[in-house]
């Protein structure tokens, strides 16, 4: 592929089209699945990430491989942006035993090492203090290695979070917290679970968090602000918190859409549709003279027959024996 010249990006042309191949990755992946979940052969819920690509896919890329993430029942994109195998997490939704968690976990519980992806799991909130812990693990070793702990908007609801980041701010650990603010817990919007004009990333300052915002469809924004964060916390300059607006375009759980059922409204979703992070990401680089529509079409046809190899080989796998059962995924 060749980079041309002319642009007025602020980020490095190579950084940028990475950021796009793992957006499309996730949006790919996760699209597919809707498509092929009616078959019935997936047989865990799965909480899709349609929509809210572009934060999970500059995170991955500002992480380095030894860096840690920890995720929430919606991970598939924290998952494949900090370099997951789309094989193994496929094959994990199928309950195979060549999924990431051996088969045993689903959707909503990936775990790989080997990319630093420390896991998920679906109660709200349950991995805050995990990511923590791994924040001090890294300060007790002397590393620079950064945690980064993913939550939604509805998990700065839950206790943990509270004394969570307390503990992260009183010994200046190297955590990123990543609140993806999509505005719903499940049915329930911000405006009936919190108190009108309040900012998340405002209130969250007051326990003494270097906090800041910003639009998580613009997936440019959210690498300006993560770069440079990153590098502080290398540091030791201490945690962060970071509130990225966004929106899933699917149902809280499932493949379908729900804007008939009255908790949102169609016009809602159609606004922020508009405002779709893979849209804007592929435009730029159209615009900036990065990519050719050429190569951006074999891009995506790249991706697809790598998600389509990745349901094969979830097919063709097999299923845990009895044995594999009693097994532990990983045994240290
Ligand atoms: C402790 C706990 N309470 C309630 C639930 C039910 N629940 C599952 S997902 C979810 C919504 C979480 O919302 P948010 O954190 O904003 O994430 P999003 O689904 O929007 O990505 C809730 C309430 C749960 N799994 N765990
Ligand atoms: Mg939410």
């Amino acid at each position: 592929m060749t980079l041309k010249t002319n642009m007025t990006l602020s980020i490095d042309k190579k950084i940028a089209i990475d950021i796009l191949r793992r957006m499309l990755l996730i949006r790919t992946t996760e699209e597919t699945i809707a498509q092929k979940y009616p078959e019935g052969k997936m047989r865990c819920p799965t909480h899709l990430c349609t929509g809210q690509e572009a934060v999970a896919a500059v995170v991955g890329v500002v992480l380095r491989n030894d860096d840690f993430a920890i995720s929430t029942h919606r991970a598939h994109g924290h998952y494949l942006g900090k370099g997951g195998d789309v094989n193994s997490m496929i094959a994990e939704i199928y309950g195979k035993v060549t999924g990431c968690s051996a088969g045993k976990g689903g959707s909503m519980h990936l775990i790989d090492k080997e990319v630093g992806f420390m896991g998920s799991t679906a109660i709200v909130g349950g991995t805050i203090p995990v990511g923590v812990g791994l924040g001090f693990s890294i300060q007790l070793h002397g590393g620079d290695q950064v945690s980064c702990v993913f939550l939604g908007d509805g998990a700065i609801e839950e206790g943990v979070f509270y004394e969570s980041v307390n503990f992260a701010v009183l010994k200046k650990l190297p955590v990123l917290f990543i609140c993806e603010n999509n505005l719903y817990s499940v049915y329930s919007s911000l405006k009936v679970r919190q108190p009108e004009g309040r900012k998340i990333y405002k209130m969250v300052e007051g326990l003494g968090i270097k906090s800041d915002c910003g639009d998580g469809n613009n997936a440019i924004e959210v690498y300006e602000k993560l770069a440079p964060t990153i590098k502080e916390i290398r540091n030791g300059d201490g945690p962060r918190f970071f509130e990225f607006s966004t929106y899933r375009w699917r149902e809280h759980c499932g493949p379908n859409f729900d804007n008939n059922i009255g908790y949102r409204t169609e016009a809602e979703y159609l606004e922020w549709k508009e405002k779709d992070p893979v849209k804007y990401m592929k435009s730029r680089l159209v615009d900036e003279c990065i990519l050719t529509n050429e190569e951006m079409h074999s891009m995506e046809n790249d991706i697809q027959i790598k998600v389509n190899a990745a349901f094969d080989f979830a097919e063709n796998s097999e299923f845990p024996s009895e044995e594999d059962l009693f097994t532990y995924v990983y045994a240290e």
